[in-house]
């Protein structure tokens, strides 16, 4: 079926390009490491590329194909290359951009490993990185060296929830002929399309919002031209990070519903934040819904909605915080995010406790800040959980 001009929820169920020989209604998953040739010309063309027909899992897989296919039409992208996890999305597109002597621009504030790898482990292979407050558009551009290859954005961004503007950096990145690769994972394509606002590889991890239940890990980048999807999937398949069928077969199941679980835990984010700023024991709230947040009309621009999203911090920093992460009941005290249960963590001692403190200050990663992951119960009973959480500080 061609489902190029059907809107995005109906992308969501009858997407990706598959069509099963049987008839059968979902995608199946081909749980096999290889596949049979017709004849020796056959397997020698299908290794030549001259030939359609798969060959080995880690090279390519139906259920995986189907999947790549979906996302990378939702993201607007030439192709998508699925891995194993968002953190084996961000090593690709380092490892197929980067080389020795490369220069890369990073938002200060992002998920705590795609710093870390960075400047622990490529350091090593010679690769320089500037982090800046991405936020500000001129600590972006005058970041540039002549050996910059890429500008490395996440927006929102993990745990601050800054916001950092796709067009504004994208516009600079072509000035100087560099990459841009935005972290799509809080968003997911439902409420921001990079690609659309000039970005030329956007990736996700697929453990949160795209997956949306909280019970396999994955990952996936979608380039917006042929060459660079090429590079990177070339990169995938020799560093052999690519996915499982059983793990495709779970996100294409989970992301038929990717609409409306976004659709009811942004309803619920905006109560909980609504709820939280008005809450005496609140220092402060972040949530790109709240009109007293720095980036609200940028927000309202580049993203079709606020999200699920939410950090903050309580009068009395981090051991109020702790006295609510440990009252809290209906809210799992556990990392990640982007699922149908409401999570909380704490990023200083958890998803951010690898980066120095000093980064983490000068990213915005305060001690005292808990990140709320609003999931899609009944917001009465959200709100209630951690009314009596707070009365215990
Ligand atoms: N990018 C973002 C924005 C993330 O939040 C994460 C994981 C990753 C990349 C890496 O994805 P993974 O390899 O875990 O699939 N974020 C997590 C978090 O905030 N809590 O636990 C994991």
């Amino acid at each position: 079926m061609n489902t190029k001009n059907l809107g995005f929820n109906s992308k969501l169920i009858h997407g990706g390009d598959f069509e099963d020989a049987l008839g059968s209604a979902t995608v199946p998953i081909y749980q096999t490491s290889t596949f049979a040739f017709k004849n020796a010309d056959h397997g020698a063309a299908c290794f030549a590329g001259e030939s359609d027909g798969f060959i080995y899992t880690r090279i390519g897989n139906p259920t995986i194909g189907a999947l790549e296919s979906q996302i990378a039409d939702l993201e607007s992208g030439f192709g998508g290359i699925a891995v194993s996890s968002g953190m084996a999305a961000v090593t690709t597109i380092y490892m197929g951009i980067l080389g020795q002597g490369a220069h890369i621009v990073s938002s200060a504030a992002v998920y705590g490993p795609s710093r870390v790898v960075m400047e622990q482990h490529f350091s090593r292979f010679g690769v320089e990185s500037t982090y800046v407050n991405s936020e500000n558009i001129e600590e972006v551009r005058n970041a540039i060296r002549p050996n910059t290859k890429l500008i490395f954005i996440e927006t929102p961004a993990n745990p601050t929830m800054g916001i950092t503007d796709i067009e504004a950096v994208c516009k600079i990145a072509k000035e100087h002929g560099i990459l841009v690769a935005v972290d799509n994972t809080f968003c997911s394509p439902y409420l921001q399309k990079p690609l659309d606002l000039g970005a030329d590889i956007v990736f996700h991890s697929m453990t949160k919002f795209l997956n949306g239940h909280a019970d396999i890990v994955a990952g996936i980048i979608v380039a917006k031209e042929e060459t660079i999807y090429k590079k990177l999937r070339t990169m995938m398949i020799n560093m052999g990070c690519n996915m499982d069928p059983h793990q495709a077969y779970m996100v294409i199941r989970g992301l038929k519903t990717l609409g409306i679980r976004i659709d009811r835990a942004q309803e619920n984010a905006i109560k909980v934040a609504n709820f939280l700023e008005n809450h005496p024991k609140i220092e402060w709230v972040k949530y790109p819904g709240l009109t007293s947040h720095p980036q609200f009309e940028l927000a309202k621009k580049q993203m079709n909605g606020p999200g699920c999203m939410i950090s903050f911090e309580l009068k009395g920093g981090v051991e109020a915080g702790k006295i609510l992460q440990n009252n809290v009941h209906l809210a799992i005290l556990a990392v990640s995010l982007g699922g149908v249960e409401t999570l909380i963590q704490h990023p200083a001692s958890m998803t951010h406790s690898k980066m120095d403190k000093d980064s983490r200050e000068k990213a915005g990663i305060t001690d005292g800040l808990v990140r709320f992951a609003v999931g899609i119960e009944n917001v009465e009973d959200i709100i209630a959980d951690l009314d009596q959480a707070l009365s215990k500080i």
